[in-house]
């Protein structure tokens, strides 16, 4: 039988995570037997890597989107790019949590549900959860399912009681999680949805895209959900270029990844030295762009299919939209969401802000700016 400790992905394989330590196998017995669910995104993966590479590589500006950026391998970097210097976004995100993890679970109250939507290491999260008035369960969603194994192995055995249900996929095509709709009937005092989207993620969707995922979320979260969403809202191409471009060449390689990816996986042959990593600011959308630049025209092969490339032209893999204040009010608003609370840092760069489904809103209950240290 099913311990409740799941991996559910797109290709509608149920696996138990591998080998839990002893105290974890012991929690995860104690949970409640889970029901199979069904399987209710599409089937995808590398199909539709493939189908989005071969389309974006046929547009006049090529572009590949940046979910694609996360194979095993691009998390990993991605992981090390949130330790480096330049890369402001994960330290102001973090210093706004830990300080307002406490207010936030009291919003969410006892037993909270969590939903996290491209949870890739889960650091954040467990800040969230230690706040947590005994948290139900966590359900962690991320596409690269390696990742995600290896984040949420040791949880168990960090929160006793905790139901962890990782879920492999891309959480912007969520339509249904059955798997809320069991936990709910499992308990008869069910506590509140709280998903949390951190990392400014949301800035990697165009704005149009940003207001349906979040419509789509307030659909399967329902009308007393609680939405956690971390968004920099920095618009400075003085700090916002060395971010996206950091001496070290982290996010270089992040960038280049994506061609080792596409080598590998897809048969290319992409000649990586010909190509460079850059990071623009655009101010007309406040959005910085990676591309990656080619210097010399090239000819690459990919699936028996030719693809020409002029010197000088590039494909972009990435938009990050920057958010004031207004303008995100303003988005939320779009996808259904009022403001329950706002945390700024000290730097002004970063916003947590919390939302509640537009019926039930209150108006702006805290808006805080935190006090820089020498300020206390
Ligand atoms: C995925 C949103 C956290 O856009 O800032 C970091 C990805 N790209 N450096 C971002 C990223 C280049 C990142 N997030």
């Amino acid at each position: 039988m099913d311990n409740g400790l799941v991996l559910r992905s797109f290709t509608a394989q149920r696996r138990a995570v591998p080998r839990l330590g002893a105290r974890a196998a012991a929690a995860a017995a104690r949970l409640v037997p889970f029901a199979p669910a069904r399987e209710p995104w599409p089937r995808s993966g590398a199909a539709s890597f493939e189908s989005d590479v071969l389309a974006g590589l046929a547009q006049p500006q090529k572009a590949i989107p940046s979910t694609w950026l996360y194979d095993h391998r691009g998390s990993e970097l991605f992981e090390q790019i949130t330790r480096v210097h330049e890369y402001y976004p994960t330290r102001n995100e973090l210093q706004i949590l830990r300080s307002c993890a406490r207010e936030i679970s009291d919003a969410a109250g006892p037993r909270a549900v969590v939903i996290e939507l491209g949870s890739g290491s889960s650091r954040k999260t467990r800040l969230l959860l230690d706040a947590l008035d005994t948290p139900q369960a966590y359900l962690p969603i991320d596409i690269s399912e390696q990742f995600l194994r290896e984040s949420v192995a040791e949880l168990p055995s960090l929160y006793a009681g905790l139901r962890v249900l990782p879920i492999v996929g891309d959480f912007a095509r969520i339509e249904t999680l059955p798997e809320l709709a069991v936990l709910r009937a499992a308990d008869s005092d069910p506590g509140r949805r709280v998903v949390f989207f951190p990392g400014s993620t949301i800035g990697n969707f165009t704005p149009d895209a940003a207001v349906a995922l979040l419509r789509r979320i307030r659909r399967w979260a329902g009308p007393d959900a609680l939405l956690i969403v971390g968004a920099d809202s920095t618009q400075d191409p003085a700090a916002l270029i060395p971010a996206y471009d950091d001496r070290e060449g982290v996010t270089a390689e992040f960038n280049l990844n994506l061609l080792v990816r596409i080598n590998r996986e897809l048969m290319a042959d992409f000649d990586l030295d010909a190509f460079r990593h850059e990071a623009r600011f655009d101010a007309q959308h406040r959005r910085v762009e990676m591309h990656l630049v080619i210097s010399r025209a090239q000819q690459v092969s990919m699936l028996g299919r030719s693809f020409h490339f002029r010197a000088g032209e590039s494909i972009h893999t990435e938009n990050s939209y920057k958010y004031s204040l207004p303008a995100f009010q303003q988005l939320a608003a779009r996808g259904g969401w009022a403001h329950a609370q706002r945390w700024i840092d000290a730097q002004a760069r970063f916003v947590v802000h919390v939302l509640e489904p537009i019926a039930g809103a209150r108006a702006c209950a805290t808006d805080v700016r935190l006090m820089a240290r020498d300020a206390l």
